[in-house]
């Protein structure tokens, strides 16, 4: 089995860039945490939902950007100027590609998924939403996607409408057709929920909303380090998404937005950067994308995700889909044979996340066990609180992977869990 390791940029490259199987072996390598021993044995790293890992060209990235490139962008006519502008530039070219987006001028740089929402809920969300209006939500939003439209709502006399799930963890779709209306103005919906690992029919939900007229965002902060995405295939208006969980650093995130979109929006934050010109009297704001770009923006963030993007597309997001699906029904199963699991979130379509709950032993407790055990999963609401609730529960234990994971990973969970259960016996 062989990684390939050229860099192939077409889009069948970006989808499939080799039928060979992945070289597991090959990409844990490029990972140099995932060679710490934890108490004695090699650290088993399940808590990538929270955030992924980054491969050693990631890493370099950042330290040759610091090394070589470092200077403010777009500000100055030196050689290193020149340099961090291509580098930062370069990047978001990279993205654009990624997530198959028409142009650059969609691609806007934000500190992370939360930022992204935040903006669009501020900016696009101010401009076109008011009073007797409704966003509609999905129970098993993250936090970052229901606060900033509360928010809102709040501010504006508009109302926060929310799709029902059920008890697998799946959209009630006939009740998503009853809330839709015309006073809809916004949809948002989690792409891969971090809290169950429900993949949502986005396609469907969007054709649907665009039909009473509504623009949809998707959350896909857990969808673009697992699948290939495309966002013109998905007709999207707006997707967010963090760096930190696409095996890039941290700080720095996407907001995609369709250009017509954007370019009618506001601007979310002002300061340099973000303008053509000011006087006391008018600022005339800059063009796309850099509107919404205020400030020094984080280069070497930029830097490194433009690595990370590079990595993903030698390795290959369907093969990365294809094991981590394997991956996944194999952690399913192993933990199927424990007494007394119940598992949350069951949905037929899942990627990523395996939440569960041991009957008679606090989520927290079976993290610190886990931990003694040099497994490291995570273990609490997973900032998405109305999902806990919907479910019963205060907290769960998540075990969530990434394609440098293996069976044997998943063997040490059930052992290292069935400890815990002998502990509490
Ligand atoms: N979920 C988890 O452990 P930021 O913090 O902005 O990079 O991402 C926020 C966010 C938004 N949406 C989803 C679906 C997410 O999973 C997250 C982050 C982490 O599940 C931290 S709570």
């Amino acid at each position: 089995m062989t990684l390939m390791t050229e860099h192939d940029n077409s889009r069948d490259g970006r989808r499939s860039a080799t039928e060979a199987p992945l070289d597991i072996e090959r990409v844990r390598q490029a990972f140099p945490i995932l060679s710490l021993q934890r108490k004695g044995k090699p650290l088993v790293y399940l808590d990538n939902a929270a955030t992924s890992q980054k491969p050693q060209q990631v890493i370099d990235a950042v330290t040759r950007y610091y090394e070589t490139q470092n200077s403010n962008v777009h500000r100055g006519l030196h050689y290193l100027s020149e340099r961090s502008t291509e580098v930062f530039e370069g990047a978001r070219e990279k993205v654009r590609q990624f997530i198959n987006a028409r142009s650059v001028s969609e691609i806007v740089y934000t500190r992370g998924t939360t930022e992204s929402i935040n903006l669009v809920a501020n900016s696009y969300g101010r401009e076109n939403i008011g009073e007797g209006d409704e966003v509609l939500l999905t129970h098993m939003e993250h936090h970052s996607n229901i606060v900033p439209w509360q928010i809102l709502c709040e501010e504006k006399g508009a109302k926060l409408r929310v799709i029902p799930i059920n008890d697998a963890g799946e959209l009630d779709m006939t009740a998503f057709n009853e809330l839709l209306t015309d006073r809809t103005k916004l949809v948002g919906v989690v792409h891969v929920s971090n809290a169950l690992g429900t993949v949502n029919p986005v396609r469907e939900i969007i054709n649907r909303a665009h039909a009473a007229g509504a623009p949809v965002l998707l959350d896909g902060a857990q969808a673009v380090p697992h699948m290939a995405v495309d966002v013109q295939e998905l007709d999207c208006d707006f997707y967010v998404f963090s760096g930190h969980k696409m095996f890039g650093p941290t700080g720095i995130g996407i907001l995609y937005g369709k250009e017509r979109l954007l370019d009618a929006m506001p601007p979310y934050q002002g300061g340099g950067d973000m303008i053509l010109s000011v006087s006391f009297e008018k600022t005339v704001y800059n063009k796309l994308p850099y509107k919404f770009e205020a400030g020094t923006p984080n280069v070497a963030g930029a830097a490194g995700l433009g690595a990370a993007v590079d990595y993903l597309q030698t390795v290959g997001m369907d093969r990365i889909a294809a094991y981590e699906q394997e991956l996944l029904t194999y952690g399913t199963d192993v933990l199927h044979g424990l007494e007394d699991i119940r598992f949350i979130g069951t949905a037929k379509d899942k990627a990523g996340v395996i939440s569960f709950h041991l009957e008679d032993i606090h989520p927290h407790d079976v993290g610190q066990l886990l931990d003694e055990e040099g497994v490291a999963i995570r273990a609490g609401h997973h900032c998405a609180q109305p999902t806990m609730k919907r479910f019963g529960v205060a907290a769960t234990s998540r075990a969530s992977l990434a394609f440098y994971n293996t069976k044997e990973e998943f063997d040490r969970l059930a052992d290292a869990l069935r400890k815990a259960r002998e502990v509490f016996a």
